[in-house]
């Protein structure tokens, strides 16, 4: 075969071959086929020492041609097909911007923060001030003072944690309206809300730390009715507007009278269920009349000023408001639990 058929015949195989490729990686390989330095067309060319001197220049020149068409025709198929890369990776990259976004998540308060925040709301409303004051007392602060006498059960190291023979994790916060009464002149009207401790087996209603606000009321003339009115109030506020509730005669150290309060049942209405005890009420507060020797001890004129107290569970009121069966699941900060609210 002359070199001048081997041409014909490149050009025809580069051309077929041409037609079944489909992307660059095949390009190339074959542009180094043909067009490399130890390509098909080179080839040809170090051949033509063999050739006369007429057919020398026409191989040359027809090698050469070949050589450019060859390089144009791979060029511009890259081009097609680096166009075609372009035009797919866009459609397989196409975004539908009308898709809805990814919602960040948003922090939030705690269920009990925000019960907390509410009923300290409601009683800002009232005009009453919020009192703080330290989780570890002393004995006097936590019992003597509230005339809960030395041999009380709540006083038993069963019940309440000592730190020592003196001091001890407060176990309400009435500790609290003890320390304002002994600094302040009446007339007083402050919530407590905090932490309180006591040594209770743990399980679904009890954990050894939980949440109480106490208020307190001290003035001139204040009577039971006053306590009512603010109860009713409070219950309203808290538990809505249509809420039943009644007072029921009990016992506290620190007050005379004392009363504990009962809603009607926030899931049977009143009918019995398994959260009442088949009742049909729940009970939510405690309540009464300062005890006088509590105001005598805290130099407070029981024959001038009179007072109100009364204590109710935080966590109580949260599990009752959002449906929670189980006060663990406020302290152990799973999210699962916590993003629900
Ligand atoms: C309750 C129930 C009834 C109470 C009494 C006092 C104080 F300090 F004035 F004596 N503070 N809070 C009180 C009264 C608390 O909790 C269930």
């Amino acid at each position: 075969m002359d070199l001048k058929e081997r041409l014909k015949k490149i050009e025809l195989e580069a051309a077929r071959a041409l037609t079944d490729i489909t992307d660059l990686e095949q390009l190339e390989a074959l542009r180094v086929e043909f067009l490399g330095k130890k390509g098909r067309i080179t080839e040809v060319l170090r051949q033509m020492g063999k050739l006369s001197a007429e057919e020398r220049p026409q191989i040359g020149q027809a090698a050469n041609f070949l050589k450019e068409r060859l390089h144009n025709i791979i060029e511009n198929k890259k081009t097609e097909i680096e166009q075609e890369v372009r035009v797919r990776k866009m459609e397989e990259e196409r975004i539908d911007v009308t898709l809805p976004g990814n919602k960040p998540r948003l922090g939030h308060r705690h269920p009990l923060t925000r019960i907390s925040d509410q009923v300290k709301e409601l009683f800002i409303g009232l005009g009453f001030t919020i009192a703080e004051g330290p989780e570890i007392e002393n004995e006097y602060n936590n019992f003597e003072a509230l005339n809960v006498p030395e041999h009380h059960p709540a006083r038993d190291l069963q019940d309440t944690f000592y730190l020592d023979y003196n001091y001890l994790l407060r176990s309400q916060t009435s500790t609290v309206q003890i320390r304002t009464m002994a600094q302040k002149k009446p007339p007083i009207r402050i919530i407590a809300p905090g932490r309180v401790y006591r040594s209770d087996e743990l399980d679904a209603s009890h954990t050894p730390m939980f949440h109480q606000v106490e208020g307190l009321v001290i003035d001139r003339g204040i009577s039971f009715s006053d306590l009512k009115g603010t109860i009713e109030l409070v219950v309203r506020a808290i538990y809505g507007q249509e809420r039943l509730f009644r007072f029921r005669p009990s016992y506290f150290p620190f007050t005379e009278p004392s009363a504990e309060v009962d809603i009607s049942c926030i899931v049977c209405a009143g009918k019995g269920c398994r959260l009442c005890s088949e009742s049909g009420w729940l009970e939510i507060l405690g309540a009464g009349m300062v005890h006088p020797n509590v105001l005598e001890m805290a130099g407070i004129d029981f024959k001038q000023y009179s007072g109100f107290a009364f204590g109710m569970g935080l966590d109580r009121i949260a599990m009752l408001k959002y449906g929670i069966n189980d006060i663990r699941l406020l302290f152990e900060n799973d999210q699962r639990f916590l993003r629900q609210f």
